[in-house]
């Protein structure tokens, strides 16, 4: 058996993204991803998945150069790699600006986020040539099947008029009655039982009488309210205690771990970030200070999916719970979710995907929730199989972009409806 890499592909691709609204702006019609091949000496090749602006892009090239040659099973010597190139490039001070919601943006994270990618790539890839699924090489599962929650959002029924997009048929969920009647989608769709709404869009007593709504329609289901920092301590106490009975936690209701240790002094809602907790040195002074009971992982910005694992144990050691975090993302990412979040013990919360909302893929065969679960997969490797024409066709809409929508930017996908819009500064209310 050849491990020794061979040949890496780095693919850019758009994927159609329906009018999602959130604190920034509203979802492109088409969102960047990079998808990642990675060919062993033998032929075998490995999948793996990122956020796709040319950032990330600029720092993958030339660390799939340097990854020719190397083993797939040196998963630790991607790091090394990932700080070569970052070395080369000058980056590592940069304050590189990855996206406002995934907390401090620094150009650190922008290279777990790459390594990540290749991570699963090579994961994917060592376990074909084993005839392991990726779990296995985790560690094992403990877990046959991963819960996942709806992500409910505020939504328009289309992107703007003029806008090229793809059709949805989600329709529109500005109101209490369009949130409660998005999540019956997703029930009967998925059989999600547990949902999170997106918050941060429109004054919190709309929101607070949207999860309201939802409670009322769907009575001991957990809730969960994600308004993305976007209220101060003093509102963000107001609905933890307004909605104190029926939510399962309150996620990111104040920005950054001070405010956050704020709120949480002053109410029993267990609170859950993906924003104040998103580097192993954001841990200490978060956990210390009782400022979070809840960190949502995400295995792209922490590095990968042992990273992730890393993470679950020390959050295990704290007391403080684990579940999972999504940004746009495709098959090829839930299936390395699914794979990771299996092998967690202390994992008790339904993880987030927003895979429902991606009508696209490039795998030969979209992955399926059944009640609200993923099946793990105990095929070798991920257990998905890349659709070359998919690909093809989705990158060709990448190369067909004149730029405009290679970064992902929601404020100006919202200045389209809105001239005059900028993301407003937090907190906003
Ligand atoms: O896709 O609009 C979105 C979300 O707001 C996403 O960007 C966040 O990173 O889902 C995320 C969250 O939980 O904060
Ligand atoms: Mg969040």
């Amino acid at each position: 058996m050849n491990l020794t890499i061979a040949d890496v592909r780095l693919t850019p691709i758009l994927v159609a993204d329906p009018p999602l609204l959130n604190t920034q702006g509203v979802h492109q019609p088409y969102t960047p991803r990079l998808i990642v091949e990675i060919e062993t000496a033998d032929g075998i090749t490995g999948l793996g998945e990122t956020y796709g602006d040319t950032k990330y892009l600029e720092l993958a090239r030339p660390c799939a150069e340097k990854l020719i040659g190397r083993q797939v099973s040196d998963l630790n010597g991607l790091f090394t790699v990932a700080n070569e190139v970052t070395v080369d490039s000058s980056r590592t001070s940069a304050q590189v600006d990855v996206g406002g919601l995934r907390g401090v943006q620094t150009a650190d994270k922008l290279r777990l986020s790459v390594v990540s990618a290749f991570e699963v790539a090579c994961l994917d890839a060592l376990g074909k040539a084993l005839g392991l699924p990726v779990h296995a090489l985790l560690g094992g599962k403990v877990r046959d099947a991963v819960e996942y929650s709806a992500y409910l959002f505020y939504k328009w029924a289309d992107h703007p008029e003029g806008v090229a997009s793809e059709k949805d048929d989600w329709g529109a969920a500005v109101d209490p009655a369009g949130v409660v009647e998005q999540a019956r989608k997703f029930k009967e769709r998925y059989g999600f039982t547990s949902f999170k709404l997106k918050g941060g869009v429109f004054p919190p007593d709309e929101e607070i009488a949207a999860v309201r709504a939802l409670a009322a329609a769907f009575p001991d289901h957990p809730l969960r309210l994600d308004p993305n920092g976007a209220w101060s301590v003093e509102t963000s106490l107001k609905v933890a205690k307004e909605l104190g009975d029926v939510l399962e936690y309150l996620e990111d209701p104040a920005l950054g771990t001070p405010a956050m240790a704020e709120v949480s002094a002053g109410t029993d809602v267990p609170l859950a970030t993906n924003m104040c907790v998103t580097t192993f040195a954001e841990i200490k002074e978060a956990f210390t200070r009782d400022a979070v009971q809840v960190v949502l992982s995400d295995h792209h910005y922490w590095g990968g999916l042992r990273n992730t694992q890393q993470l679950a144990a020390i959050c295990r050691t704290f007391g403080v719970g684990i579940s999972m975090h999504s940004n746009t993302h495709l098959g090829i990412s839930l299936a390395a979710m699914t794979h990771v979040a299996s092998t967690v013990p202390n994992l008790h919360h339904a993880c987030d995907s927003h895979y429902p909302w991606q009508s696209e893929d490039v795998l030969t065969e979209r992955l399926t929730f059944t009640d609200a679960k993923v099946t793990v997969s105990d095929a070798p490797g991920l257990g998905v199989e890349l659709d070359r024409a998919k690909l093809e066709l989705l990158h060709q809409r990448w190369l067909d972009d004149d730029g405009a929508l290679r970064e992902r930017d929601d404020a100006a996908a919202m200045r389209i409806t809105d001239p005059e819009w900028v993301t407003p500064s937090m907190p906003r209310w």
